[in-house]
């Protein structure tokens, strides 16, 4: 039987990584499965954090720190600092509170936390409780009419943005979740889409209908007409894809391989994003997300072009461990550990932060 969530975090608990075992005996195997596998062999998933420890970083000495803060605006929002909550499906297997407490612990800690589609409590009731504006995902459906409504709800509750996901049009093939017979729980729906015709399953995947009605190009543009709020086009690995982006106007990407749930052997997301980078050119905020779990990696994600990024899988470790203090702490080592890593490399702002904050080792 699964641990009820703890009452208090014990002192011993210190980085991301400490959550991951805490989380793990309070959740039962098939959504264990769910939430830490990835596709096929995992490789992605693995790659996305030995790309990270690949990288190493700089010091720097005797630079004047004395206003340093890490304050950033994004679509014309001010954010106190460039960690974001990356959308997640059903707060809820994880903790009673589901999406409330996730965005309660958020909120302490000045987050903007980005809700899936696939959320188990209303988008209104989420906005409500937050004190930073969330961001919605959205997966575009197969229903036009339902999609368009949902924005409309979306911008009505006061989202910020519209995450638009890009690179999930099928549900990767994850053996590990397969292995374990997970299944969403009974008792939690997406309430976001009541009131859609369910997607049956099929039994193959070319030539049955669930290719039929999967996004293109065009639907983004149809989106881009029919709201106003921000499109962040989330799950971009190709610097084509990001120039075309940027041609349909999006006001930005996310740079992501879901962390690596989507299609495995596919480069890590910090990989990519150096030529990435490049193409766009500081035409449009490039966020990333697949791997965070350390200050330094949120660090050296700056360093190579992005202008934030995006936690995942250690936001729900400190949901499932503690609920919204769980998410608050975790959020905290993370703000925390991200400006020891700018003061000891000497940057005092987020502007500061270029490529140079990394190591480079001389051509030999
Ligand atoms: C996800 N992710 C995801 N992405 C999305 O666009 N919509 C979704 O509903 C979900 N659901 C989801 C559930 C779970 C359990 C996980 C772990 C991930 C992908 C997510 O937004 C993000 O891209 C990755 O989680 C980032 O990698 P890390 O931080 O988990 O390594
Ligand atoms: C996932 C889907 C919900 O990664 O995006 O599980």
């Amino acid at each position: 039987m699964p641990l009820p969530p703890l009452e208090s975090i014990p002192p011993s608990v210190v980085s991301l990584d400490d959550y991951e075992p805490l989380a793990r005996e309070r959740v039962g195997d098939p959504v264990w499965a769910y939430l830490s596998g990835g596709a096929g062999d995992e490789l992605t998933l693995r790659e996305n954090r030995a790309a990270f420890e690949r990288l190493t970083l700089l010091p720097r000495i005797f630079q004047d720190l004395s206003q340093a803060n890490t304050r950033l605006n994004l679509f014309g929002r001010d954010y106190a600092h460039p960690v974001f909550i990356a959308p997640t499906a059903f707060h809820g297997m994880f903790h009673p509170g589901g999406e409330l407490a996730t965005v309660l612990g958020a909120s302490a800690m000045e987050t903007c936390m980005t809700v899936s589609t696939q959320a188990g409590t209303a988008i209104e009731d989420i906005a409500r409780d937050a004190t930073v504006a969330p961001w919605f995902q959205l997966y575009i459906q197969p229903d036009r009419g339902f999609t368009s409504d949902l924005v409309k709800r979306v911008e009505a509750a006061g989202c910020a943005a519209l995450v638009v996901t890009a690179d999930a049009p099928l549900h990767g093939l994850r053996n590990r979740e397969q292995r374990a017979a997970f299944r969403v729980p009974p008792g939690l729906e997406p309430v976001n889409l009541r009131g859609m015709e369910p997607v049956p399953p099929a039994d193959k995947v070319f030539g049955s209908h669930l290719l039929a009605k999967a996004p293109t190009w065009k639907d983004l543009d149809w989106l881009r007409f029919l709201t106003s709020l921000p499109i962040v086009l989330k799950g971009v690995l190709d610097s084509g894809d990001a120039l075309e982006a940027m041609q349909h106007g999006v006001s930005g990407i996310i740079v992501s391989n879901h962390g690596g749930r989507t299609l495995d052997t596919v480069p890590a997301a910090i990989e990519v994003l150096p030529s990435i980078s490049t193409v766009v050119q500081g035409r449009m905020p490039i966020l990333l997300d697949g791997g965070i779990r350390r200050g330094t990696d949120v660090l050296k994600s700056l360093a190579l072009g992005a202008s934030a990024v995006m936690v995942g899988r250690p936001i729900l470790h400190g949901l499932a461990a503690a609920g919204a203090t769980g998410v608050a702490h975790v959020l905290k080592i993370l703000r925390t550990e991200l400006e020891i890593a700018m003061a000891l490399t000497g940057r005092a702002t987020l502007a500061g932060i270029d490529r140079s904050v990394l190591f480079t080792p001389p051509a030999s």
